[in-house]
């Protein structure tokens, strides 16, 4: 694997997932593979959960790893071609991302979406020059329109909790004082409809996402009737697609509660994480017997793990 951007970067995504969970069993099992290789971890925006599992992921596989926060300890970046450099910007990305290329043998880059022009974010603009610049295999570690390392980590979940061959995963919108991107939402949606899941989207009307990434998916605006018998909620904010990056309205209505639960077959309930509590998940799911959230943190490792091995196998 030279790339890993979405699900379509994947052959075959229940053998990835088999692999991350035989990594989990024995997670030092290839631990000679990445010896003396070196991956740079490169972050245009915070994390806590990618940075150090996709770090641990390396580390577990042998290889080095290296952080750059470059947005706060790097030069400020030029992305447009044939820039007059005469700004605030110090450095271009076709130098920056060569370099790291001469130092790494693969890069990870976050790279947020700016939500303003939904064109440039959705042409992925920053992490495509990102990859054609470095001249090496890239993973992403969230970008303007996924999060596929999230996605991957979110099956493996599933695929380990699951009480039925094809269990009912419902993907749910929950409130959010601020506008987050639709990334973790599109490719979660992108993978579980690639997946052996009976799968559904409810929302409020307005948030529709780009169908790009739904296609299959039962959509319904109703969340009581989207949750009726579902084995897994996940839940998430995004802001609009259409009007770009804007909150449409509180919909306070939308937080999960235990009440709401009844309906379900004792659901576990996921998130990504970071989750503003009592805003987008109440308490009471967040400390109860439901939540799968932590457990669901813990498999991005394993996630990482089988990325990155599929890469290291194939690196020249
Ligand atoms: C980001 C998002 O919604 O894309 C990162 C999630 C992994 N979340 C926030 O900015 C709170
Ligand atoms: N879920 C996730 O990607 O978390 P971080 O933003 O903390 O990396």
């Amino acid at each position: 694997m030279k790339l890993f951007s979405s699900v379509h970067d994947v052959d075959d995504i229940n053998a990835l997932v088999k692999e991350a969970l035989t990594l989990k069993q024995h997670p030092f099992s290839n631990s000679h593979l990445g010896k003396n290789k070196t991956i740079a971890l490169v972050f245009m925006n915070p994390s806590l959960r990618t940075r150090i599992s996709t770090q641990k992921a390396a580390q577990n596989l042998g290889m080095n790893a290296m952080v750059l926060n470059i947005d706060k300890e790097g030069w400020a970046l030029e992305l447009q071609d044939g820039a007059v450099m005469n700004g605030t910007t110090v450095e271009h990305i076709r130098e920056a991302a060569a370099v790291m290329g001469e130092y790494a043998d693969i890069i990870g880059l976050r790279s947020f979406p700016g939500l303003v022009d939904r064109e440039l974010d959705y042409s992925e603009d920053i992490f495509n020059k990102f990859v054609k610049y470095c001249g090496v295999p890239v993973v992403s570690l969230e970008s303007a329109t996924r999060h596929p390392l999230q996605s991957l980590a979110d099956l493996v979940t599933i695929e380990e909790l699951k009480t039925k061959a094809r269990p009912k995963v419902v993907l749910t919108w929950a409130p959010h004082v601020k506008a987050l991107p639709q990334a973790v939402p599109n490719s979660f949606a992108e993978w579980m409809c690639r997946a052996d899941v009976d799968f559904t989207i409810a929302h409020p009307k307005g948030y529709e996402l780009n169908p790009e990434f739904t296609h299959g998916a039962t959509i319904v605006h109703d969340q009581e009737t989207a949750l009726q018998d579902a084995d897994f909620i996940y839940v998430k904010n995004w802001s609009a697609y259409e009007p770009y990056g804007k909150v449409l309205g509180n919909f306070e209505d939308w937080l999960l509660t235990n009440e709401r639960l009844k309906i379900t077959n004792d659901a576990k309930v996921m998130h990504c994480l970071p989750v503003r509590r009592n805003v987008e998940l109440s308490d009471e799911i967040l400390d109860g017997p439901n939540s799968a959230v932590v457990h669901e943190a813990g498999n991005r490792v394993w996630a990482a793990q089988a990325v990155l091995k599929r890469m290291l196998e194939e690196l020249d």
